[in-house]
């Protein structure tokens, strides 16, 4: 077996939890996700260029990037068209993974306002009515049920081709809209701007790398405005609108002498069932037969984060953790919905005593037990998974058991509702604080865990050089786990970050760093976003705000920046996107796009950079609205507290 020293482990991850589960999988010989990185090294240089291309059969084929091999693939397209048609397929596949949750939510909400599902109910009734009253749906004197049948069939027209624009654009500021409106980019349907993008980038097709890139920003507008704003909303409606609350975060939160249920993927809707499974007095009184002292959930990647948010459910990990979690020892089942679910799963798994049980008929998994969620009999399901759980205990082996750190405390659940509630029902004190300097603007920052990149490194630094430079950070996904477990999402944080923003978290009682949900839950920055514009008369494009996704990996995290960037605001990607192939591409991404939606991308891996591009870039916004700024070349960024990796 290769030897792999602690010293590589700090490379692999910058948590201590990881680090001790590397060395339990050197030790026991055990495959991760970084042994299989290693093998596929080096990978594909016209892959990662964007310039390989099999469309057709009479390909594949490759563009030389260089200059000294073929120029153009056999049905003549150049490396600007391969390239454009690589990354408009790769946002299609990102926006319809978003999208296809959302639809699955849409049902469910339709199913229950027909009264066809148990374990399911209107929770928030007034969003239902705020929502309903935006489509322009009578609420007064309606049953809810109804209410929500018709806003439930307005929504599926969304997803349709016979629409002008998807309904939930007309929360954008006017002055975005008409942008979109002037460049053809308004997003029409769900389905209809995906499966164009497919059209598209077939052979023979669009041939004008801009033109498909322009569709592919109006690709990840159906998403971002679309199908991930219905997922977020509905949820909402479903589970609960977030509000703040403590949980815990790392493998910690496992427990020892508990049944141990790990909850993964990205959908609520079969996990919010079994945390209602889980409080069955029966299968609780089961668990404790066993031999266990009870029943504990965790969650894992963005089904966590949506159980964080609305039941504080704690945080086992994010995406790199999931084959960690199971060399603990600890876990009895690993609950697993879709996306972002390593295959690999089911073979750690059969290292220890831990069920995979796949739920979702589009997510099946050899080596998985199957319970189909029915959302007819969601918490008969439910029932039945926690009972395979529960009977799993009396496999575990304790002398296996290894649960390596304490639990560290975080804060979750910042809807915009609930922001706008801590800040008295408005906007603007944070616009106020904005304005007078003490916040300097905020950052989203988003997206996955990369193993090219040391775990939750990019993630924690960049957020707390934001902080300590009084820029309020905004996480979702992965991100935000990352920053919990480094303890940057408690209230006492308030002490890490510059001095205007830890002034207005101490008075507010909150974090500098603000949970705002899953990955279908970045629609809530654009809500805010459009809030924070519709307030001062501005476009998105003009407030001192930018996106960064720091060891993003997805397909969907490139779904997300094509509708971030189209929406205004400015991104700076952590991983180089496999478009360095063509000049051009790069040019209009980097560059030109600036011109046309008033915002554009930046590629930077190392994150103490990322910080001082951002940090500018908020100042020169803050100079061009006319607010105290600090000239943005003159920025540098001294870390105060050095993040390992
Ligand atoms: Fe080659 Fe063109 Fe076919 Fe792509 S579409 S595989 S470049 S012939
Ligand atoms: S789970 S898409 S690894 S954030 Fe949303 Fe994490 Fe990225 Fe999946």
């Amino acid at each position: 077996m290769k030897t792999v020293s602690p010293n590589d482990f700090r490379k692999m991850s910058v948590q201590a939890d990881a680090q001790a589960m590397l060395g339990r999988a050197r030790d026991e010989g055990i495959e991760t996700v970084w042994d299989r990185l290693a093998a596929q090294e080096p990978q594909c240089g016209y892959c990662a260029m964007g310039v390989s291309c099999r469309n057709c059969a009479m390909g594949p084929c490759r563009v030389d990037p260089f200059g000294e091999g073929p120029q153009k693939g056999v049905c003549g397209a150049d490396a600007d068209v391969i390239v454009a048609r690589n990354l408009g397929r790769t946002i299609a596949a990102g926006a319809s993974s978003h999208s296809d949750h959302g639809r699955d939510i849409l049902e469910v909400f339709y199913r229950t306002a027909l009264g066809q599902t148990t374990g399911y109910r209107i929770t928030d009734e007034e969003k239902l009515k705020r929502l309903a009253g935006e489509f322009g749906i009578a609420v007064d004197g309606r049953p809810i049920a109804e209410i929500a049948r018709e806003l439930a069939e307005t929504l599926m027209e969304d997803f349709g081709t016979r629409r002008e624009r998807i309904g939930f654009v007309a929360r954008a500021p006017e002055k975005r809209r008409a942008l979109w409106e002037r460049l053809g980019i308004t997003p029409r349907g769900i389905d209809r701007e995906n499966v164009e993008m497919l059209h598209r980038t077939h052979m023979g097709v669009d041939n004008d790398y801009v033109n498909i890139l322009l569709h592919g920003l109006r690709t990840g507008l159906s998403d971002g405005w679309g199908g991930s704003m219905i997922a977020t909303e509905l949820s909402d409606v479903l589970f609960g609108t977030p509000s703040p609350r403590m949980s815990q975060v790392n493998l910690g939160t496992l427990k020892a002498d508990h049944v141990n249920v790990a909850l993964h993927g990205h959908n609520p809707l079969l996990s919010d069932v079994v945390v209602q499974a889980a409080q069955d007095p029966e299968l609780v009184a089961l668990a404790k037969e066993k031999g266990a002292a009870g029943i504990n959930l965790v969650g894992l990647c963005c089904t966590g984060n949506e159980l964080l948010m609305r039941r504080g459910v704690p945080m086992a990990g994010n995406h790199l953790m999931q084959e960690l979690v199971i060399m603990t020892g600890a876990l009895e089942a690993m609950v697993v919905d879709y996306q972002c679910i390593m295959p690999s799963v089911t073979d750690v798994a059969r290292c220890f005593h831990t069920q995979v049980i796949s739920t979702s008929d589009k997510a099946k998994f050899p080596g998985a037990t199957h319970i189909p969620f029915d959302p007819e009999h969601g918490l008969e399901v439910g029932k039945e998974i926690v009972r395979r759980a529960v009977e799993a205990y009396a496999n575990r082996n304790p002398a296996r058991v290894r649960i390596p750190v304490e639990p560290v405390p975080m804060m979750a659940g910042f809807s915009v509702e609930a922001i706008v509630g801590a800040l008295g029902g408005t906007p603007q004190p944070l616009i106020d604080a904005i304005a007078d300097g003490r916040i300097r603007g905020a950052v989203g920052v988003v997206g996955c865990n990369n193993p090219k990149i040391p775990q939750d490194y990019g993630h924690i630094t960049l957020t707390r050089r934001l902080i300590e430079h009084d820029v309020l950070v905004a996480v979702t996904g992965c991100a935000a786990v990352a920053n919990g477990k480094a303890g940057q999402m408690v209230p006492e944080a308030a002490a890490m970050a510059g001095p205007g923003l830890s002034a207005v978290c101490r008075a507010l009682g909150i974090p500098p760093v603000l949970h705002f949900g899953s990955c279908v839950d970045n629609t809530r920055i654009l809500v805010l976003a459009s809030a924070l514009a519709n307030a001062l008369g501005v476009d998105i494009s003009q407030l001192p705000l930018a996106g960064a996704a720091p060891e993003w990996y997805s397909e969907k995290a490139v779904a997300i920046g094509a509708y971030v960037v189209a929406s205004g605001i400015y991104t700076v990607l952590g991983v180089q996107p496999p478009i360095f192939g063509s000049k051009n591409v790069v040019k209009l991404l980097a560059d030109g796009l600036d011109g046309v939606v008033g915002a554009r991308f930046a590629v930077e891996p190392d994150p103490e950079k990322a910080a001082v591009l951002i940090l500018r870039h908020i100042e020169a916004k803050r100079k061009a609205l006319g607010l105290p700024y600090v000239e943005p070349e003159t920025i540098q960024v001294e870390g105060r507290v050095p993040v390992t990796a």
